[in-house]
């Protein structure tokens, strides 16, 4: 069995590009999906669940990754109402199972997803990419979260992870998250993954943990899966065979520290999900994303494909953020989601991977 070539779709009426345009994307077998309309806690019904899998089904993808279920900020957080919470999302992991998904990507941050500080920085190609200004990004939370939220409420769209609902009540979620120091926060995750773990085990779902980005803390929130040792700390604490990762590469090496394709070597048989960006890194810490080109950007992509490769890694893997390209641009493009440059970067970790299947003697076989 191969790995799983994957493209992130936001789902019917959330996303300009179209299924019939994924389709022609050559070796796309997978659409990672989501209910962009749920809030963090909300079980997600059945019917709900099958209507997306007859979209995807209707064009001969599968649907076996669901990228997020999000955790709700009161498990993170640890307050006595995470219990009928977390049954909630045992209830939609028992749900989603029924339909075939077999990876859920989820994340363990604080209040917020990725962040950035300019979402269309120009690169100097005339493309633009997702940028992070480290000067930006230090006390004033209120100012990013409002760039955030004024570009997605101009341009009618929202992001996972920064729900308007939950970014009105930040000030309050600052207080509470007040006494959630690192330790608390690992502690909370395991009380979190031991809950759902037979849950799992029932249904063969795996959970992946997506890695922190960027990888350290912010606005003082601690973040937990930022480097090797604490991923190694993780996949110890909980040591399930559903309980695996996200290993995002770009994220990973946001931090120029980290090795990813070492992570790789070592621990492939718990990453259920591969995704593949690579990141430019500035001297004085800001880092720009960059096309998938090894060279283009300092993640190692060929390093890392490599390592996938040799380890044989049959899970699931898409390409992460891409730069907006050509007619892409504020208003028409979901920023890092575009179709063109997660396209091209399709079509390099193809070029890469049939190569290397062919130097290992192996026939590379096309998807129906
Ligand atoms: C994604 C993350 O767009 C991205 O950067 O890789 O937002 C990811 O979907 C979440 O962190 C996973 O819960
Ligand atoms: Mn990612």
């Amino acid at each position: 069995m191969p790995m799983h070539m994957g493209f992130r779709w936001y789902g019917e009426g959330n996303d300009k590009i179209k299924l019939s345009d994924i389709k022609q994307i050559p070796g796309v077998t997978s659409i990672v999906w989501a209910l962009h309309h749920k809030m963090p806690g909300e079980i997600w019904e059945e019917s709900e669940i099958a209507e997306v899998m007859d979209q995807l089904h209707a064009y001969g993808f599968n649907g076996d990754v669901v990228e997020s279920v999000n955790v709700h900020d009161d498990i993170k957080i640890g307050k006595p109402t995470r219990d009928a919470l977390i049954e909630n999302y045992k209830q939609c992991i028992r749900n989603l199972s029924k339909f075939g998904v077999k990876v859920i990507c989820y994340n363990f941050m604080p209040i917020f997803d990725w962040t950035r500080s300019n979402l269309f920085h120009e690169v100097g190609d005339g493309s633009t990419a997702l940028f992070y200004e480290k000067g930006m990004i230090q006390d004033d939370y209120n100012a990013m979260a409002k760039y955030i939220l004024d570009f997605t409420e101009k341009y009618n769209m929202s992001f996972p992870g920064w729900e308007p609902e939950r970014m009105a009540k930040l000030d309050q979620l600052f207080k509470d998250y007040a006494g959630v120091d690192h330790e608390k926060l690992w502690a909370n995750l395991k009380y979190f993954l031991e809950a759902i773990m037979p849950t799992c085990e029932e249904c063969g779902m795996k959970m992946a943990i997506h890695m922190d980005d960027p990888p350290w803390d912010i606005f003082g929130l601690p973040r937990l899966l930022i480097n090797a040792e604490n991923i190694d700390r993780f996949l110890s604490m909980v040591d399930h065979p559903c309980n695996c990762l996200t290993l995002c590469s770009g994220s990973l090496n946001a931090d120029p520290n980290n090795n990813v394709a070492d992570i790789v070597r070592k621990h492939c048989d718990r990453i259920a999900f591969a995704h593949i960006r690579n990141v430019k890194h500035f001297d004085n810490g800001d880092f720009s994303e960059a096309s998938h080109r090894d060279c283009d950007g300092e993640t190692g992509i060929l390093d890392i494909l490599k390592a996938y490769h040799d380890c044989g890694f049959e899970g699931y893997i898409r390409p992460d953020h891409g730069r907006h390209l050509w007619d892409e641009g504020p208003g028409n493009v979901r920023p890092g989601y575009g179709l063109y440059d997660r396209a091209l970067g399709i079509m390099y970790m193809l070029g890469v991977w049939d190569m290397l299947d062919k130097l290992a003697g192996k026939v590379t076989v096309a998807n129906a």
